[in-house]
């Protein structure tokens, strides 16, 4: 232990976790994360690490794998339990955190918080499944079987938006099927992903197998995903950064798993729930303020509703609370930085200059925070911007149409395929949208957002690479098969 070691937490420390110690970056450098909500704010300072933190980490997980690889599942999984325990008994704490640090409303961010124990006990239990299939050999009926072995230290780049589901996601697989993690933690959210580090080593997870490393992109995923050392990687994040770190890891041979953007369509049929599609179209479009890949982009309502239901829509955005995050009630908070904040405005002043028309919002709602009002276009051309590319923001778009063929074709012609919904009350239309919708997750009468824990989570064309994460998927990434025959 070197002199710069902090004491264990009982809150976390805002520092990196290397070696089972709470440490500051190597260079003692420092950045200030602000609240969203009040960017004077101080939240605190984090270790802005660099490639010396990475070394270390990736070092002391490659010293764990081999303990921590041949412990029984079933030792791995009652860490994981453990740890899911622990972040029970202190859901508040990480949520409102979670709200202080990214501005999540504080009504998402507990359920997100909770949803982090039920994944730590959903890959548990992981331990209680097969890890492989068993065979007869042709020849002589001998033992013939494959195996799923641990890859070795992996490597996990982790965004803002789901500050404790994804990194949880990401790492409770990568631990129970025995690999050891470098996580990074997003620079803008990195608070939240030190509570799961503090459970996790509540839990007792031995030192070296989980390492976090908070900063830049170019400052530790870059250096993270050319280790050699480092077999893997999963990272989630926008589209262009994906395609570097997926050129980076394949060019070094090394696995690859990316979760992307999505522009993500949401079908009204005339026979729909009215009441049910209009709230799935508010929640899927402005909570988490649009700020999550699942988020509903596009809005496509067959014409002999679509009045009614622009209308009730339009209610339903005059009624929505959109402020203060911390406040339970809130369903719209503010966007995470001032940059992504200008981005999105500058996306709704293109998306206007473009011919689309503006129904609701389009604005910054105040001059502290980095609010912006729920959004709503219409007569937004098919190839317009607002149509194809992801606005990371509460921006939503009404398009009319006609029949099942034209929505489900014009609703795929985007690059990315992550999530889809459909409201209806009949099987044909139904039935289309299961086969045809170019898209990862599909939703019937539900929002495009949302992810359970046991199922996999993962789009098609642009908006991934790779197995899927979550659920028995996640054995696919973090595991290799090997054949064995074995005769007596
Ligand atoms: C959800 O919709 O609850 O970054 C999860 C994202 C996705 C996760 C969405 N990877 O927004």
């Amino acid at each position: 232990m070197s002199d710069s070691v902090l004491e264990a937490p009982a809150r976390p420390a805002f520092a990196n976790y290397v070696g089972g110690n709470w440490q500051p970056a190597n260079s003692g450098r420092t950045y200030d994360k602000h609240n969203p909500a009040r960017p004077s704010e101080l939240v605190g300072e984090f270790p802005a690490s660099g490639e010396d933190d990475v070394n270390a980490a990736v070092e002391a997980a490659a010293a764990a794998f081999p303990g921590w690889s041949r412990l029984p599942a079933a030792a791995r999984g009652a860490v994981l339990a453990r740890a899911a325990d622990a972040v029970e008994t202190r859901v508040e704490e990480i949520a409102s955190d979670m709200t202080r640090e990214m501005g999540k409303p504080l009504r998402e961010a507990r359920l997100e918080a909770g949803r982090v124990a039920a994944i730590f006990r959903f890959f548990a239990s992981e331990a209680w499944r097969p890890k492989g299939e068993q065979y007869e050999q042709l020849a002589t009926g001998s033992s013939l079987y494959t195996l799923r072995r641990p890859l070795g230290v992996v490597g996990l780049i982790t965004p803002w938006n789901f500050p404790a589901a994804i990194p949880a996601w990401k790492s409770a697989p990568a631990l129970i099927y025995g690999n050891t993690v470098v996580l990074k933690l997003a620079q803008e959210a990195p608070l939240t992903g030190l509570h799961l580090a503090a459970c996790l080593d509540e839990a007792g997870i031995p030192a070296g197998v989980l390492n976090v490393v908070i900063g830049r992109g170019a400052e530790v995923g870059t250096p993270l995903v050319r280790h050699p050392k480092v077999v893997a990687i999963s990272f989630t994040g926008s589209v262009a950064v994906g395609r570097q770190v997926r050129e980076e890891a394949t060019e070094r041979g090394k696995r690859v798993q990316l979760e992307l953007g999505g522009h993500n369509p949401l079908i009204v049929m005339a026979d729909a729930d009215m009441t049910r599609a209009v709230e799935a179209a508010y929640a899927g479009a402005f909570w988490s303020a649009g700020q999550k890949c699942t988020a509903t982009r596009r809005i496509y309502v067959q014409a002999p509703v679509y009045d009614q239901f622009r209308e009730r829509l339009l209610d339903r955005i005059g009624h929505g609370k959109v402020g203060d995050p911390a406040d339970p009630e809130t369903e719209v908070g503010p966007i995470v930085n001032e940059t992504q904040l200008n981005a999105i405005l500058d996306a709704i002043e293109k998306g206007k200059h473009e011919g689309g028309k503006l129904l609701s919002g389009g604005a910054r709602l105040d001059d502290d925070g980095y609010l912006v009002a729920p959004t709503l276009f219409e007569n937004v051309a098919d190839d317009a911007m607002l149509s194809c590319e992801e606005v990371f923001g509460p921006v939503t778009s009404l398009y009319r149409f006609e029949t099942i063929d034209e929505a489900i074709e014009r609703a795929n012609a985007v690059q990315f395929g992550l999530s889809a919904s459909i409201f209806t009350t009949s099987l044909e239309p139904t039935d289309r949208f299961v086969n045809e919708m170019e898209a990862g997750l599909l939703h019937v009468n539900s929002q495009t957002a949302g992810a359970d824990v046991h199922v996999p989570f993962g789009g098609i064309k642009g908006s991934g690479y790779g197995p899927h994460e979550q659920g028995r998927a996640a054995l696919e990434f973090y595991t290799e098969v090997v054949t064995v025959y074995q005769d007596v």
